[in-house]
This record gives structure tokens, C-alpha cells and sequence, in this order.
């Protein structure tokens, strides 16, 4: 009897040392403990949002030599795209991409990148948008560990009927959000705010009879399949950021640190490059694949348009100036856009 005794107990030690390990995510002398982080994201995974995810991903793993792993969450699966500041903040997931236009209030400093500046790329507003906000530290981030930013390429319109004039414009719905919507308005069609991930939708059902987006969604989303006509205007881009749960980040491993905060500034300009090469491949699919006509407007035309947005800056300070230094914002940007993007 004494012996069964003996062996139970050594069966019920054994079992606790085991659990033990369990909760170290198998770590050993020789095999470190593994991180495993959760990384959310609201598009699909063919979009650039979530290439660049992966992308990191991969750079994390590899750095880390596998101290890390990231599980990656496309598609709205794990925050969806309104959710995603709070979700990192209250760490349902370790770490978000956000489309700060999608609440323009909250982002007020780094919006201000929505302005139709005229910013030509995405490597030029991704490096504007990065200066901006080291500059200014806005408090809405505060909460949450930056891990880098990024921005869209120029916004054109994608619509189902041609837009060659401003009277084609007018009363059109056409999908946009935060910054860019008031674009819309200005140039007089009816804006319609949502986030990209209801778009497709929208558009199938007639909600909407186009978008106005960077024009990389024509092949990631395969609009040119639904909308055969893009009027070029180039403007307005749209800022990204990518957060982490900050308890989260402050309890990692300094090496593990040193590795995000060396890949920040990095992953920034490799979005960059990649929306503006992915934007080409875009346009020459469209055309190939669906016959998409491309509306250049004439240089009449472009000064009549851009004529439109020309209050918009303006009430963007006055909007804002009780809140932030908006005036200087403005300045810093018209600044940066004249000095290169490398
Ligand atoms: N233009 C913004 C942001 C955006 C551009 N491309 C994508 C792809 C997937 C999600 C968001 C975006 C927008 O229209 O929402």
C-alpha cells in the first residue's frame, strides 16, 4: 500500500513540474522561452495593410531567432477596423493596425497628413507622417507603444460611370473617410464614410458608385472588376499606425525591444516603397485586365479642382487650434514636403 502511495505522489510531482514548464511556453537552458504575440488587422490578407504585417512578422521572427512568434490576424478576425486603438489598449490583441482617418477626431495631429497637400507618394507622406510624430508625441498615443507608421498613396476617384468634369462629380456617392470625405464634399458628391473592409459590399449593392482610395485596391480588392473608370486627381493620402499593448511591450526582453524599436523607422519606408510599386502593378492590371480608362483632367480642370479644396486647410486650423498647435502643423508639413523623402 505504501509503495501505490509512494508512486501516486511521484505521479502527481512529476505532473505539476510539466505544468510548470507548460506555462513557460516550453522553455529550457538550451531552448529559450518563446514570446508568442498576437498582431490584429481589419483588411483582407492580400491587402497592403496586411503585407506589411507579415512582412514585419517575418523580420521579428527572424531577428529574434525565433524568440518571438507573431500570430497574425487578417481580416477583421481578431479587432475589427473601429475597434482597433481600444482592442491594443485593453490587450485583446497584442498589437493593431489602424487607419487613423476611420476616427479622425481621436487622431487629430497625425490626420492633419489628409490634407490635400498634394503629398506625391507614399515613401514622401510615410516619412512625413513618421517626422510629424516624433515631432509632436500627440497624447493620444500615450497608452499604447508606437511600432511604426505609414501612409497611403495619393487618393483618385474609381467610379462605375466616367468623371471628366465637375458636373459628373455632383451627386454621385461615392465612398471615402475621414479627411478625404471632405474632399469629396468640396468637389460635390455625396460622401458616403465607411471603412474599406465594408466597401466591397457597398459597392455590390449599389450603395455606392465608387470610392476614393489610393489606387492599389483596384487589384487587391479587384474593383477594377466593378468600377471601369478612375478620374487621376492625387489627393489626400491616408495615415496608418501600427500599436502595441504598451504593458505588453514594457514587459519584453531589452534585445526583443531594441529589435521593434530598430525596425520602426524601417518598416515605415519598406511600406512606402512597396505602396507605391504595388499602386503601378495596380494601374497596368487595370488596365489590362478590365480595359479601365484612367481620366486625366486637363491643367484647367486640375486648378478649377483643386480651387475646391482650397478652404479646407484653413478650417482644418480653426477647426483644431483650441486642441493642438494646428497653424504650426501645417507649416512643419509644408516644410517636409520639400525636403527628400531618403
Ligand atoms: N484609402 C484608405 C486606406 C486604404 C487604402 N488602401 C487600403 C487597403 C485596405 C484597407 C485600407 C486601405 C481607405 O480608403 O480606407
Amino acid at each position: 500500500m505504501k509503495k501505490y502511495v509512494y508512486l501516486v505522489v511521484c505521479f502527481l510531482l512529476i505532473c505539476t513540474f510539466l505544468n510548470g514548464c507548460k506555462k513557460d511556453n516550453g522553455g529550457t537552458a538550451d531552448k529559450p522561452v518563446t514570446i508568442t504575440l498576437t498582431y490584429a488587422n481589419f483588411p483582407p490578407a492580400s491587402t497592403f495593410p496586411c503585407v506589411q504585417m507579415e512582412r514585419w512578422k517575418t523580420e521579428v521572427e527572424k531577428r529574434t531567432d525565433g524568440k518571438v512568434v507573431v500570430k497574425t490576424f487578417p481580416g477583421g478576425t481578431l479587432l475589427d477596423a473601429k475597434d482597433m486603438m481600444d482592442g491594443v489598449i485593453a490587450g485583446q490583441a497584442d498589437i493593431g493596425c489602424l487607419c487613423m482617418a476611420y476616427q479622425p477626431g481621436r487622431f487629430a495631429v497625425t490626420n492633419a497628413l489628409a490634407l490635400p497637400f498634394g503629398i506625391k507618394d507614399a515613401k514622401t507622406g510615410s516619412k512625413m507622417l513618421w517626422d510629424l510624430y516624433n515631432k509632436y508625441k500627440p497624447a493620444e498615443f500615450e497608452q499604447v507603444k508606437v511600432l511604426t507608421m505609414f501612409t497611403t498613396a495619393p487618393s483618385n476617384i474609381m467610379s462605375q460611370k466616367p468623371i471628366r468634369s465637375l458636373a459628373d462629380i455632383k451627386g454621385i456617392s461615392l465612398r471615402a473617410s475621414g479627411g478625404a470625405g471632405e474632399i469629396l464634399q468640396a468637389w460635390g458628391a455625396n460622401m458616403v464614410g465607411m471603412p474599406m473592409s465594408a466597401t466591397p459590399e457597398a459597392l455590390q449593392k449599389g450603395v455606392v458608385q465608387g470610392l476614393f482610395s489610393s489606387l492599389e485596391v483596384m487589384k487587391d480588392f479587384s474593383y477594377a472588376e466593378l468600377c471601369r473608370y478612375v478620374t487621376m486627381t492625387d489627393t489626400s493620402i491616408y495615415p496608418f499606425a501600427v500599436v502595441m499593448n504598451k504593458a505588453k511591450f514594457d514587459a519584453m526582453p531589452d534585445d526583443v525591444k531594441k529589435v521593434f524599436d530598430d525596425l520602426a523607422e524601417e518598416q515605415m519606408k519598406w511600406t512606402g516603397d512597396y505602396m507605391d510599386n504595388h499602386v503601378d502593378e495596380a494601374i497596368a492590371f487595370s488596365k489590362e485586365k478590365f480595359q479601365v480608362e484612367f481620366i486625366e483632367l486637363s491643367d484647367e480642370q486640375k486648378a478649377e479642382w483643386n480651387k475646391k479644396l482650397e478652404p479646407i486647410i484653413a478650417k482644418w486650423v480653426e477647426d483644431n487650434k483650441a486642441k493642438i498647435p494646428a497653424q504650426q502643423i501645417v507649416d512643419d508639413l509644408k516644410q517636409m514636403m520639400t525636403e527628400p523623402a531618403e
